[in-house]
């Protein structure tokens, strides 16, 4: 039986009162054990002062992207190592703004994946197609082939350390969402190719689904079989929303 998780994404937004407030709301609203694994995800300037803000919880500190070189002259990047002594347990890798925005490729993105495993951290590997995709029939290809990109690379072992979210472009921010029944149909997809590979790897990975989840819609998402929680951005701002929304898994 895999435990749920359920993961704030607050992409490039907030500030330190912002997460005061938030936090302050979390710690009312989210119990502290039994339910859904919670984890917070804000930028890196404030990842120190949410460490230090939610130690005595069970919500645990992510960062948004991670470098692939573990030190030297990379301006502007930070490394595994920093994020864990930082206090970070997850991080994100392969989010499609980095993909599209940033042009990672599956090698970066794998790069990623195995320089977080090194450390400790846990990545959570970020797949899904665009409408285009969609509408050509190519989900399966493109979310299967982002899955080999990383699982090929870096080998079973290294990747049954991680967590994946299906994140449909197409649902991201958009206000539109992944039917339980469309989104279900991929993490089964996902499933499958873990199963294809190792059954263990296929039990005991966490596959979250993302795309404009609100508290209207995760308790449906996340009673799917394949579904062990969700990547939440925009409705993650809001603290109450986002209570519900861990709250539901
Ligand atoms: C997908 C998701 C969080 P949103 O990017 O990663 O964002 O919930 O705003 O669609």
């Amino acid at each position: 039986m895999r435990n749920k998780l359920v993961a704030a994404n607050w992409k490039m937004n907030g500030d330190f009162s912002a997460l005061a407030a938030w936090v302050a709301v979390m710690k009312e609203s989210v119990p502290e054990e039994g339910g859904a694994q919670v984890v917070f995800i804000p930028p890196y300037p404030y990842l120190r002062a949410a460490v230090d803000a939610l130690c005595r919880t069970q919500i645990g500190v992510g960062a948004q992207d991670v470098s692939a070189h573990v030190s030297g002259a990379f301006t502007g990047e930070v490394s595994a190592g920093m994020l864990l002594e930082c206090g970070c347990k997850y991080v994100l890798v392969g989010h499609s703004e980095r993909r599209s925005m940033w042009s990672e490729s599956d090698e970066i993105v794998a790069a990623k994946f195995e320089a977080a495993t090194k450390v400790g951290l846990i990545p959570i590997l970020c797949v899904g197609e665009c409408l285009e995709e969609r509408e050509l029939g190519l989900t399966e290809k493109v979310v299967v082939g982002q899955l080999n990109g990383v699982l090929d690379r870096v080998g079973p072992t290294i990747f049954g350390a991680g967590v994946v979210a299906y994140e449909p472009i197409w649902a991201i921010g958009t206000g539109l969402t992944a039917t339980p029944q469309q989104a279900q149909e991929v993490h089964g997809v996902i499933r499958s190719r873990l199963a294809a590979c190792d059954d263990g790897l296929s039990e005991k990975t966490q596959i979250l689904y993302g795309g404009s989840v609100k508290a209207g819609n995760a308790t449906e998402l996340f009673s799917m079989p394949d579904i062990d929680g969700g990547l939440v951005g925009g409705a993650s701002l809001d603290a109450g929303e986002f209570a519900k929304i861990a709250n539901a898994a």
